[in-house]
């Protein structure tokens, strides 16, 4: 039986405190994982404070990594459902699912303060033993006192948790109006989460905005505050395949490399947003989307990548925005910027495409000396990888595959 615990809340945003709660209860009740279990924005609700589920979940992903514990996860179980969910049915459907788990539910000091207000506590007792984290100013002995008259309440058992006094002293409210008042970094905020908020102007904070493109370290903390660990990762390996090809076909301009280099540490800026919150920016920016693009939404982050690119980034190298407007799908006559973003994109050494009809490794090896040939040889691949999962190929990819087929037909003559 495994010992689970839950901790639900808005998270709005997260912050260390959170941090220390669950360190302290996995450790004290030894607890195998720990779920932070974010709420859903309930409709309708004049709560303006109250940033999107989107932002929510991905701010907790944040704090999670920063905690460097693989039994430290995210459950999306109430989002999913969306609007209000009570403690009691979450609880009744994770029993459910998983009945061979034993259930802790964490909850602040302030909570247990009005637990008779919530729905049905009976049913939260009987389902999860209650671990009270105590609210700010809260005596180990008055947490003690209370969870026990709780108990003789309500039934099951209240557990105290013990935390670091600073800690108590951490909360959203305070961050939040730490925030509205203009404060830039205010206490109890982890490094990626206070840069998420920054770059999206959540808050009420001012939007972290480069009128030029920042230096390698700075774009590499935006990149690292926005895209997951696996998405970073491949990000730096196509940065790192375009500097070497950058190199290798600079045709003596001295700043080429480095150009293609930030194409590929942009190409992708765009891929963390979901598919809704990808086609409502591009609704909100004016980027006007094809049909295709709004039935296979995974195309859009190239365009608004390259949005992004300039209005986020600084970036105002029109060859390197295309290069990252292009780096999905490509076009004809490609400069070779473009085409190096594009293949980088498909060989960087993270990936493995091992039914390729084009053996990544013949690929790596074609691009140092014929880049139209290594071209070719990604573009079928995708074509026939799209085709053999029955995807819809774009216009775009077809285009290119045209252009460079003939192309190639034509050298060959
Ligand atoms: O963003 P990446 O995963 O690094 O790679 P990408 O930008 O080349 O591709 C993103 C997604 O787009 C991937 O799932 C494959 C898909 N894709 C590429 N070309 C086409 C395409 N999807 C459709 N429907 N049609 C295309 O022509
Ligand atoms: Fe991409
Ligand atoms: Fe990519």
């Amino acid at each position: 039986m495994s010992r689970i615990g839950i901790f639900g809340g808005s998270f709005n945003p997260p912050h260390k405190a959170h941090r220390a709660i669950v360190r302290a209860v996995k450790e004290q009740y030894d607890l195998d994982t720990v779920y932070f279990l974010p709420s859903a924005k309930p409709p309708h609700k004049s709560n303006d404070e109250m940033v999107s589920d989107d932002h929510r979940f991905r701010m907790v992903r944040f704090l999670i990594d920063s905690m460097d514990d693989d039994d430290v996860k995210i459950s999306d179980f109430e989002l999913k459902k969306g609007g209000i969910s009570y403690t009691h049915e979450t609880l009744e459907s994770w029993k459910n699912n998983y009945p061979g788990d034993e259930l802790f539910f964490i909850m602040g000091g302030d909570s247990l303060e009005t637990f008779d207000t919530w729905r049905e506590p009976e049913k939260i007792t009987k389902y999860a033993t209650l671990l009270v984290v105590p609210r700010m100013g809260m005596s180990d002995s008055e947490l003690e006192k209370l969870c026990k008259n709780r108990s003789k309440q309500f039934g099951g058992s209240f557990l105290p948790v013990k935390i670091k006094s600073k800690y108590s002293l951490i909360s959203s409210t305070v961050i939040r109006k730490k925030f509205a008042d203009g404060i830039d970094m205010p206490e109890g905020i982890s490094r990626r989460v206070w840069r998420y908020i920054r770059l999206h102007g959540l808050y009420g904070c001012e939007l972290l905005k480069y009128s030029k493109p920042p230096d390698h370290k700075e774009l590499r903390w935006c990149l690292k505050s926005t895209l997951r660990p696996k998405r970073l990762k491949h990000t730096i390996g196509v940065a790192e395949t375009a500097q070497m090809l950058g190199n290798l076909y600079s045709n003596g301009e001295a700043t080429f490399a480095w150009r293609a280099e930030l194409a590929g540490m942009l190409h992708d800026c765009a891929k963390y947003y979901s598919d809704n919150e990808q086609i409502a920016l591009c609704d909100e920016y004016g980027i006007e989307l094809t049909k295709t693009e709004r039935e296979n939404p995974s195309l859009i982050h190239a365009k608004l990548g390259a949005y992004l690119a300039r209005e986020r980034y600084g970036v105002n190298d029109e060859e390197i925005l295309s290069a990252i407007r292009l780096h999905t799908v490509g076009k004809p006559d490609m400069t070779t910027l473009e085409k190096i973003i594009y293949i980088s994109d498909y060989i960087e050494p993270g990936r493995d495409i091992p039914t390729a009809l084009h053996p990544l490794k013949v690929i790596r090896e074609k691009v140092r000396h014929d880049l139209d040939g290594a071209l070719i040889d990604v573009v079928e691949n995708t074509i026939e990888y799209l085709g053999n999962s029955g995807r819809v190929i774009d216009e775009g990819s077809l285009d290119t595959w045209k252009y460079y087929s003939q192309k190639k037909g034509q050298d060959y003559d």
